[in-house]
């Protein structure tokens, strides 16, 4: 019998091209070739899906002025736009597919729109092609900030008070948009509802700063989250894999991550630039009681969504000891040195254990094809 054909597909249309290019870099270091044949699928900036390079070292992140992308003169692949085969090469090896149906996994690392929101998700659902991670559902409502609230308050799991601006209503209503701010209560953080890494997000501590800092989320999204500020509250996030079968989902240690400088939250910069104004506390420094109810939440916050493969959930615990959930991430950080697969390795599951049980939950997902 042949062995399972992974593609891994990275780069895109986000901002976050390079960070995708260098987790494929990891990815492709770690899954086991005597077990899997793989494919590296990059696609451009400018949306092109290629064949890639094999070799993962051209993938890393080396220096700040120099980032890894997908290289625009490869082959296209025939994986995702139809009329595009004829650009096929007919000269790549007999190993290369030439159609999403010779795929038998495929584990996008993808950010924002057209990869982490469920677009490229339901592209695969169509083709009956099985992949690692979180399905179209789950994918859509973790990419927005809006429908994580109303999702996990209708489960009864905690969340901090907030607010919705809509475009309608900045534009037509602007006074009742301060008065449903002025009822949750200054600080607030304003973000923008879709788009990650903290992008477009101010904390605005009276009524003088909404308006500039809405006007900036609304340059990411036309649609604005308002959130109480967790003041004095500490960072804490926790790991989920989903079970194999009907098992319930396992959840690692949990960590704090502490933010020093003069970063107001874990923002962009705090996450990808400057390495040592983070610290992360694996496992977190916090009583039994607390990370147990943490994973217990965490493991009900992967099921409300009805999440598949992985996610990180995010925490506040305030000073008066509550825990709420900050957010659920479908497509954490993943490279080895990332939040994700740290929790994972301090549970036991090293990196490459971590990527090959991802592989094995997608390989045994159902298509709904017979
Ligand atoms: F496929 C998984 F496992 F679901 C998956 C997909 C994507 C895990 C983690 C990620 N993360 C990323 O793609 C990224 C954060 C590197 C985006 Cl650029």
């Amino acid at each position: 019998t042949r062995k399972p054909r992974i593609a891994v597909v990275f780069g895109g249309r986000s901002n976050e091209h390079a960070v995708s290019c260098s987790t494929a870099g990891s990815v492709l270091k770690a899954i086991d070739t005597e077990r899997y044949d793989v494919v590296p699928v990059g696609i451009t900036h400018e949306g092109r899906w290629v064949l890639e390079s094999s070799d993962p070292e051209r993938l890393a992140i080396t220096s700040a002025d120099k980032l890894p992308e997908v290289d625009a003169s490869r082959a296209t692949v025939a994986l995702a736009n139809a009329e595009r085969s004829s650009e096929l090469v007919v000269h790549e090896p007999a190993s290369v597919p030439r159609t999403l149906g010779e795929v038998d996994v495929v584990f996008p690392l993808l950010h924002g729109p057209w990869g982490e929101d469920g677009t490229i998700q339901g592209l695969l659902e169509m083709a009956g092609v099985r992949y690692v991670g979180a399905g179209v559902l789950a994918s859509a409502v973790g990419m927005d900030k809006h429908y994580m609230k109303i999702v996990f308050q209708a489960q009864g799991l905690p969340v901090l008070p907030y607010t919705v601006i809509t475009a309608r209503e900045w534009e037509q209503d602007r006074p009742a948009c301060h008065e449903s701010v002025d009822a949750i209560g200054y600080p607030v953080f304003v973000k923008p509802c879709r788009g990650g890494s903290s992008i477009g997000i101010s904390k605005v501590h009276d009524a003088s700063e909404l308006d500039a800092a809405v006007a900036e989320a609304r340059r990411h999204d036309p649609k604005v989250l308002v959130e109480v500020a967790a003041e004095g509250g500490r960072e804490i996030e926790c790991g989920v894999i989903q079970g194999f079968g009907t098992n319930p989902p396992d959840t690692s240690v949990v960590a704090e991550i502490s933010i020093g400088g003069d970063h107001e939250f874990y923002d962009f910069a705090a996450k990808y630039l400057p390495e040592e104004h983070t610290r992360l506390d694996v496992p977190a420094d916090i009583p039994e009681a607390i990370s147990d109810q943490v994973r217990e939440i965490s493991a009900r916050a992967f099921e409300a969504l009805s999440c598949e493969g992985l996610a990180r959930v995010d925490f506040f615990l305030l000073p008066d000891e509550r825990l709420v959930i900050n957010e659920i991430n479908t497509m954490p950080g993943f490279t080895p040195s990332s939040m994700f697969p740290r929790m994972w390795a301090a549970s036991g599951l090293d990196y490459p254990a971590l990527v090959d049980r991802l592989v094995q939950l997608a390989l045994h997902r159902d298509t709904g094809l017979r």
